[in-house]
């Protein structure tokens, strides 16, 4: 009988300026040519490390495993768990290790701070108590106020904020 390892390093791919999160272990499912296969399912997290409301999606995955979810939107902090399953296509693998990348892309909502997918009167208070000035470093809880990252909050961040106002609407996520 033939042992079939299937390695499935798990990597998240933070925002550019932010701290990246913990990296997951690897998860190795091991099983015989033909399976079955364990785990047949695990759970996996995504968190948003970044300051404002982020969109993610699923740009890489084995194709023997279905997803519980490929993409989504969360809230600044926010973590949700997923399940992936190995589905039928890994019953045809051939003996060996079959190591996949798995990748979760973040992109930003630009102004959303409070994680609502909307850039309203609520995200503008939230921005104006983080204003330093130009060329004065923000405070690391306001990272996510600095739109342009070049480390201040100023008036071209505000410029920024400005044309991403959606008010009640959902923002636009390439309002920069
Ligand atoms: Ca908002
Ligand atoms: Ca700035």
């Amino acid at each position: 009988m033939a042992l079939l390892v299937l390695g499935l390093p798990l990597t998240v791919l933070p925002l550019t300026g932010d701290t990246p999160p913990p990296s997951d272990p690897a998860v190795v499912i091991n099983g015989d040519q033909g399976g079955p296969f364990t785990p047949s399912t695990f759970t996996f997290g995504v968190v948003n490390v970044a300051a404002v409301g982020s969109y993610w999606s699923v740009t890489q995955a084995p194709s023997w495993l279905d997803l519980e979810m490929t993409s989504g939107y969360l809230a600044p902090g926010e973590h949700i768990s997923l399940t992936a399953t190995v589905n039928d296509q890994a019953l045809a693998l051939p003996p060996g290790t079959h190591t996949e990348d798995f990748t979760i892309h973040f992109e930003a909502q630009p102004g959303d701070f409070n994680g609502d997918q909307k850039v309203d009167t609520l995200d503008v208070s939230i921005f104006e108590s983080c204003i330093s000035g130009a060329a004065i470093k923000c405070t690391p809880e306001c990272a996510g106020a600095d739109l342009d990252f070049d480390e201040d909050v100023d008036q071209d961040d505000y410029g920024i904020l400005q044309r991403c106002f959606s008010g009640s609407n959902l923002a636009d996520r390439n309002c920069k």
